[in-house]
């Protein structure tokens, strides 16, 4: 595999103890660089191969909906791991307080683990590195183009992102190799993981309730991306953006949670031959928006807050502080709907009992947060909280960014001035006239 999407978190002696994957992000046995550089380094070494799962109770606001949506597909990923004689195991806590003491205990020789922006990932990779003297790895498995390679810095917007992306993307948008039985098994006596305690005993909001339209899982996965192409994919460039018509490809819960490899679904979508305008879209979201959201995350600390935002952004809505806003609501009257415009308060209920608001939606519900909230900072932390406690697909760098880019300007460039937004994209009701039937909309999610 490309050694550019491996590095090095830190150097340690060489044992020869089992490698193990410490798996976070990208939750699946097939298509996943990580687990392939592991197996690779213990075939060579001819040692066991172990996959750890550190799972912790209060993770950015996700609640039993989110969780119920990971232990499945989890599972379903264990079995996987199974059939090929590798060894999963599910640690309960914080992972630098248990992923030290099991990588002594066990006196593994090497920690690979994956790849992620997120400042609470970093944070726990800091401190389990303090802690462990073996050699320790990070492999992006969740980007086609690993995060560091295709960019050395933020980028400013798609259109510097994307050029670099096409120079690469061929060298890097190869297949996968298989995963292999593996010869030497790990001799660990541990029982078979119990996932319904793991789900019951789970201290974690449970009023906002598991999903059922949308089934967890890597096979899951597959079947949803398979329909996608086959009856969807020819109309994706021409529907996207109607929240009427079922034209998304409903794959972000599976990608959030690292179940099926954005890699795996750019080779299949090339290799069908739909017509290009509809592939181009798509993967022009697929790849360039969704690694362009790692790329804001991972070069920019302050990805969820107000300093996160362009200069010409800050300024511009500095300026606009003291305008006055028409509308003022609170967190408790947009978390319920009670906004006086019915295509917001649609939009909302659509995340809240769906888990999956529309891709267009979601820019205007953003949007309108800022025009009806004091301060845009304010308006940012609805929003981030928001979208962490009722999608699906939340607490993910896409959503950091999407919200960035709705407030802040992020990736965006400045448009005409005007009240509250100064130059931050304006969107409106009349706007979303223009591109769909809003009362159907409003209609549909009535009856939700
Ligand atoms: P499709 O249109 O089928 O797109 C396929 C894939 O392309 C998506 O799964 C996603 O990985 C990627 N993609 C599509 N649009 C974008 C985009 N604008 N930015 C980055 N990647 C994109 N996405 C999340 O995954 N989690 C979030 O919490 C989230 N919050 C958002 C909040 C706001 C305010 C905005 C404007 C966008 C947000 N997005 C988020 C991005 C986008 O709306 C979703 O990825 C998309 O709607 C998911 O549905 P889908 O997979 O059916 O989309
Ligand atoms: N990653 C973990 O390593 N352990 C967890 O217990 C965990 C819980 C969790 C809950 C909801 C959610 O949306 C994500 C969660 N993640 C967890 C992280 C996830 O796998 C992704 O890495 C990030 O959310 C996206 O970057």
């Amino acid at each position: 595999m490309r050694q550019e999407r491996i590095r090095m978190l830190k150097d340690g002696e060489r044992k020869n103890g089992p490698v193990v994957y410490w798996m976070s992000r990208d939750q699946r046995a097939h298509d996943n660089w990580a687990l392939h550089y592991a197996q690779e380094m213990a075939s060579r070494s001819k040692v066991p191969l172990g996959v750890v799962f550190c799972l912790v109770p209060d993770f950015l606001e996700a609640c039993i909906r989110q969780y119920g949506f990971m232990l499945k597909g989890l599972r379903e990923t264990e079995e996987f791991l199974k059939d090929k004689k590798i060894s999963f195991l599910l640690l309960k806590g914080l992972p630098f307080n248990t992923l030290p003491k099991f990588a002594h205990q066990h006196g593994i020789s090497a920690l690979v683990t994956d790849f992620d922006p997120l400042r609470i990932k970093t944070e726990w990779k800091r401190k389990v590195a303090k802690q462990i003297d073996v050699p320790f790895f990070e492999v992006d498995a969740h980007n086609i183009i690993p995060c560091w390679h295709a960019s050395p810095k933020q980028e400013f917007a798609a259109y510097t992102f994307r050029p670099k992306v096409k120079r690469i993307l061929d060298d890097f948008l190869e297949p996968f190799p298989q995963l292999k039985k593996h010869s030497i098994p790990w001799k660990i006596k541990h029982a078979p993981t119990d996932w319904s305690d793991a789900l019951k005993s789970l201290k974690v909001n449970r009023e906002v309730e598991e999903i059922e339209w949308i089934k967890p899982g890597e096979r899951e996965g597959k079947k949803i991306l398979k329909n996608f192409i086959k009856n969807k994919l020819s109309n994706y460039e021409k529907s996207r953006n109607d929240p009427n018509r079922d034209a998304q490809s409903d794959l972000s819960p599976y990608l959030h949670f690292g179940q099926l490899s954005a890699q795996r679904i750019a080779l299949e979508v090339l290799n069908n031959d739909t017509q290009d305008q509809n592939r181009g879209a798509f993967l022009e979201e697929l790849i360039v928006r969704r690694e362009l959201a790692d790329n804001y995350c991972y070069y920019n600390a302050d990805y969820d807050n107000f300093q996160g935002f362009p200069d010409w952004a800050k300024k511009s809505l500095n300026e606009h502080r003291k305008d006055k806003r028409e509308y003022v609501y609170t967190y408790e009257q947009f978390e319920k709907g009670k906004t006086h415009d019915e295509l917001w308060n649609a939009a909302q209920k659509q995340m809240v009992k769906t888990g999956k608001m529309h891709g267009y939606m979601r820019m205007y519900w953003a949007k309108k947060i800022l025009e009806w909230t004091e301060s845009p900072e304010q308006a940012q932390k609805i929003a981030v909280d928001l979208n962490d406690k009722y999608e699906l697909d939340g607490r993910d760098p896409n959503g950091y960014t999407g919200i960035a880019w709705s407030i802040g300007g992020v990736h965006d460039r400045a448009w005409f001035n005007r009240p509250i937004f100064g130059k931050i994209r304006f969107m409106s009701a009349g706007g979303a006239r223009s591109k769909f039937n809003v009362k159907d909309y409003i209609l549909k999610m009535d009856t939700l």
